[in-house]
């Protein structure tokens, strides 16, 4: 079995004037085109063949840089198109809200929260919502193609939210102005997806 790469449920251009058609082509097609075929790569003729992903991340600590890096990369970005959404932005519902206002007081102090995670992440890495063993929601980063499933991860649990924060995610658009692209993100955050992923 060797992994691929997904295709997107909406066109390139469907996440305009937030996220624009070239960079969520090249984003797709070309970066995360090569984590996967990276990864296939890696783990071709190792006794990680035939392994889930989420199987690989946990037990990343014994694995090369490659694995780490293209694994990482290839997990991180399937969530982060599903997570987006033409129809997105506005607030959580249900338990996701309740969970969201229990664990950070508010929506809006959620939100200032992850923001300050995502425009503080130094060079490349990520921002994410993470559900932690017993439910509680916490909001981290993590550096380069890290994630929270990592046992390596400073803070571990299951990522329900990501916001890619590389530059190769906003440099054609926004260039150099990382929190404007923050800002722009919550305009297409589909959050049923990420109550679902809540919920699992
Ligand atoms: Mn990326």
């Amino acid at each position: 079995m060797s992994f691929k790469l997904p295709d997107l449920t909406y066109d390139y251009n469907a996440l305009e004037p937030h996220i624009d058609a070239r960079t969520m082509e090249i984003h797709h097609t070309k970066h995360h085109g090569a984590y996967t075929s990276k990864l296939n790569d890696a783990v071709s003729g190792t006794d990680l063949e035939g392994k889930t992903i989420e199987e690989i991340l946990a037990g990343i600590s014994g694995h090369s840089p490659a694995v780490r890096n293209n694994g990482g990369g290839f997990y991180n970005h399937n969530l982060f198109w599903e997570v987006m959404g033409p129809d997105g932005g506005g607030k959580p519902s249900g338990d996701l809200a309740d969970a969201i206002e229990k664990d950070f007081g508010s929506f809006d102090a959620f939100k200032e929260e992850f923001n300050n995670a995502a425009a503080t992440r130094f060079g490349s890495g990520w921002a994410w919502l993470v559900k932690q063993d017993g439910g509680k929601l916490v909001v981290t980063s993590s550096p380069n193609q890290d994630n929270p499933l990592m046992d390596i991860a400073e803070v571990k649990g299951t990522p329900i939210l990501g916001l890619d924060v590389w530059e190769h995610a906003y440099y054609l658009h926004y260039q150099n102005r990382r929190p404007e692209y923050i800002s722009a993100f919550w305009n297409v955050v589909k959050w049923e997806e990420v109550a679902r992923r809540f919920a699992g």
